[in-house]
């Protein structure tokens, strides 16, 4: 790792990058690799690989126990979890939900032919914001969609309310929030039902996967039926249905992982601590307050870069980074309603979101998790730093070397820094 202390130490004026090796957001957590080897081992010998099998149940009954809830359905990912519960939940017609999501929570949806209607967030939280919602309710509107973005719990209350009143299913995208509590209860608890995600990059993974929880008997015997092609027994289909189910090396992976949730989130909690510090006092950026008295993992670092108190913007920022190694994301830009193919609805174009707008322009995620240390974390800030305190030098020297560093802004290409990097200096200064 090279130290950034001052300007001459960045990239872009021609120093070593800070990290040899690329730092990721969303790098997978690994846990005990002894016994997930074993697992895979009893899995080959028994050669049982999918269908329900051993690791399956356990891992389901270990999620349903660590969260107080009576059934866990593990499926294939996130993704196919939300299709399936919308499905056995018989939404139709209009589905309320944030726009500032990633784009999985709206594609379930619309991939069954329910328009997602799009709520604005609250500048704050990030969630959706229970005073947007009313106004979007219609006669086909059948349920309300919200997501614990980054962990934090929705403001369940005011949605069940609102839900009430309308006759509306509630359920939710729990896809960031396995580990997290809301007022004592654990995420898991609320609306109809609740969809967590496995998949590698969360903090608890397992390689791919997701599941749906719920405490509604009939609604997991439905779900659990739909995710097998509807089979109730050898010969006989009593749903549509699809296929859903998780591999028995993907269970190893999630009990191993399950394992070291403890362990994990200590290390999340230590690496958000490291950045609390690292970016105190830094005109314009601000920290996702996480800190309080419900059970958080720790698995996002969230940071908005404020267009208006910052000398430098959110992208420069962030191409700076990549041009150090730190593969800093900025999710969930644009936000679903300026995505194919809701943009190119009327409805949905025609919007008011400003919240999302907002957010969507200024946060930026930084890495953590098992791979990332304080002294890394330490560094990042420092470039974080250096970038504010010389945004006029910086962007200058961003767009002098037209940098073509970012695979996901299609205006700057495909290209990365190996691209650019002998040089810099002279095509800089
Ligand atoms: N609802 C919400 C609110 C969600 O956030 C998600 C998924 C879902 C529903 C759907 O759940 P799943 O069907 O995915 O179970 C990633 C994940 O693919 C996605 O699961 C996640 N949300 C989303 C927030 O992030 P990308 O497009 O950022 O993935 P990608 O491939 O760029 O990976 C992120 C970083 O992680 C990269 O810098 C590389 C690193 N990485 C990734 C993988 C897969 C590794 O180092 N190793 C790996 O194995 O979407």
């Amino acid at each position: 790792m090279n130290a950034k202390n001052d300007l001459r130490d960045l990239a872009i004026m021609g120093a070593p990058q800070a990290f040899p090796e690329t730092l990721h957001v969303g790098r997978p957590n690994l846990g005990d690799r002894a016994a997930l080897l074993e697992r895979v081992n009893d899995i080959l010998d028994r050669r049982w690989f999918t269908n329900n099998g051993r690791y399956v149940q356990e891992f389901e009954q270990r999620v349903a126990d660590s969260l107080g809830a009576k059934h866990c359905i593990a499926t294939c990912n996130g993704t196919v979890a939300l299709e399936i519960v919308i499905r056995a939940l018989d939404l139709k017609g209009e589905v309320v939900m944030p726009a500032f999501t990633f784009i999985a929570t709206a594609h379930a949806l619309q991939w069954q032919e329910i328009t997602p209607v799009f709520a604005d967030i609250d500048p704050t939280t990030h969630l959706i914001d229970p005073a947007s919602i009313e106004r979007l309710i219609t006669p086909r509107t059948t349920a309300i969609l919200g997501v614990h973005l980054w962990g934090r719990p929705c403001n369940v209350e005011p949605l069940e309310r609102i839900a009430r009143r309308h006759g509306l299913k509630l359920l939710f995208d729990a896809a960031h929030a396995f580990g997290c509590s809301h007022q004592g209860r654990m995420i898991g608890s609320f609306g109809e039902a609740e969809v967590f995600s496995f998949h590698a990059t969360k903090f608890v993974n397992s390689l791919e996967g997701g599941a749906v929880v719920t405490s509604n008997d009939k609604l997991a015997r439905k779900i659990r039926l739909m995710k097998n092609f509807g089979f109730e027994g050898y010969d006989s289909v009593g749903y549509i249905g699809t296929n859903g189910k998780m591999n028995e090396v993907s269970a190893a992976m999630g009990i191993t992982s399950l394992e070291s949730l403890d362990e994990f989130i200590l290390i999340n909690h230590a690496n958000y601590g490291v950045y609390v510090d690292g970016l105190a006092n830094i005109p314009g950026i601000k920290l996702l307050q996480l800190e309080g008295n419900e059970r958080r993992n720790f698995q996002y670092v969230v940071v908005e870069v404020d267009a208006d108190e910052c000398p430098i913007s959110r992208d420069d920022l962030m191409d700076l980074l990549w041009t150090e190694n730190v593969q800093a994301r900025r999710y969930f830009y644009p936000g679903c309603h300026r995505m194919e193919p809701y943009r190119s609805y009327r409805r949905n174009g025609n919007f008011f979101l400003p919240h999302t707008e907002r957010v969507a322009e200024c946060v930026l995620i930084l890495p953590t998790g098992e791979t990332v240390n304080a002294s890394a974390i330490t560094t990042i800030c420092q470039i974080i730093r250096l970038g504010v305190a010389h945004a006029e030098e910086v962007s200058r020297c961003l767009r002098v070397c037209s940098l073509p560093m970012h695979p996901k802004r299609p205006e700057y290409g495909i290209a990365t820094y190996e691209h650019f990097g002998p040089g810099l200096r002279q095509q800089a200064f």
